[in-house]
């Protein structure tokens, strides 16, 4: 359960339930839709990994498999949601907000995910888990309610792996261990399927997102439909980071020179919004969620949604961006005497 309050909007207890919009009764037999699967349900994974492999404008990979690329058709509203590290009620507020549930609903947009819904990055929250269960329960259900028009694309926390650290905690195992406590192991195996099948990378009109920034030397379609033949680029797709203080860039490091290649190798004019997710800006005091033009590269920018930023989400039609907040901001008390 969340331990935040939930302040309107679907309560925790609630969110795995829509809105009982398919009684058992009136569809024995669902086609489509969450409500008939218990939350926790193996099932509901599956139904997930299903979705995703046939998102619209996903390319198949030479093998034949959903690939590690979505071409969105032109003329499609998009809404963009950065990372939200387990708040789930600041991705509940940004799809009540300003007209987006009905979006959502009819299939007038897009919601994209950047990746790294799971995983408390807060100092003394890292180890918090229900959270991020909470979120999970819930995006599979938002997926499988909406097959063609929820994407998410995979982050670094998206993973079991025992190699996600930070500060100290193994986040990927801890996590592992909590889902398998209240889940079970078929349902936190079908949790890694997923993760390992999404894609990881977008090119709408006049936008591409990645996750956490380009590759160092660039990259072509061809290898952002095949991205797990090239483990390296992968790894640096949902790694990298910006060399923000134009030292010597370290392995890691991305700077202007690598988003406007990947840009020129994809064909995209030089003005095309370069959209990641990634850094937790609150750690720089940024209270927002949002860093526009990052470090002076003109149309690059980051985009947070999780704790202590104002839910920011973008929304792209027609080769125009807008940047909305879902969040008011907490107001600032100051006493005098
Ligand atoms: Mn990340």
């Amino acid at each position: 359960m969340l331990k935040r309050k939930n302040s309107g909007g679907l309560a925790a207890a609630d969110a795995g339930a829509p809105g009982g919009r398919i009684s058992v009764e009136d569809a024995p037999l669902p086609a489509s839709g969450s409500a008939a699967i218990p939350t926790g349900s193996p099932e509901l994974v599956e139904r997930a990994i299903a979705v995703s492999a046939e998102w619209p404008g996903r390319l198949r990979d030479d093998e034949g498999a959903p690939g590690g690329l979505i071409e969105l058709p032109r003329g499609i509203r998009t809404v963009v949601i950065g990372d939200l590290h387990a708040n789930l009620e600041n991705l509940i507020a940004i799809l009540e907000h300003d007209g987006n549930k009905s979006d959502l609903d009819s299939g007038k947009a897009v919601f994209i995910l950047v990746g790294d819904a799971v995983h408390d990055d807060r100092t003394g929250h890292m180890r918090e888990q229900a959270g991020s269960i909470a979120i999970l329960d819930y995006i599979f259900r938002l997926i499988v309610d909406h097959p063609k028009n929820v994407f998410y694309i995979r982050g670094n926390h998206d993973t079991f792996d025992h190699r996600l650290r930070k500060s100290g905690i193994a986040q990927g195992l801890e996590f592992r261990d909590a889902l398998t406590a209240a889940h079970g192991e078929a349902f936190v195996e079908a949790v890694g399927r997923f993760w390992d099948s999404l894609p990881v990378f977008i090119i709408g009109e006049g936008f591409v997102i990645t996750h956490a920034g380009p590759p160092r030397g660039g990259l072509v379609r061809e290898e952002i439909v095949n991205i797990k033949r090239y483990p390296e680029k992968y790894h640096q797709l949902m790694w990298n980071r910006v060399n923000e203080y134009h030292g010597n860039p370290s392995p890691k490091e991305y700077g202007e020179k690598d988003v406007r290649l990947v840009l020129d190798l994809l064909n995209q004019s030089a003005d095309t919004f370069f959209i990641v997710g990634h850094n937790p800006l609150w750690n720089d005091g940024n209270k927002i969620g949002v860093w526009m033009d990052v470090i002076g590269i003109r149309n690059h920018h980051i985009l947070y949604s999780g704790s202590g930023s104002r839910a920011p989400y973008f929304i792209l039609e027609g080769g125009k961006l807008v940047l909305k907040m879902a969040v008011e901001f907490e107001p600032e008390v100051y006493n005098f005497g």
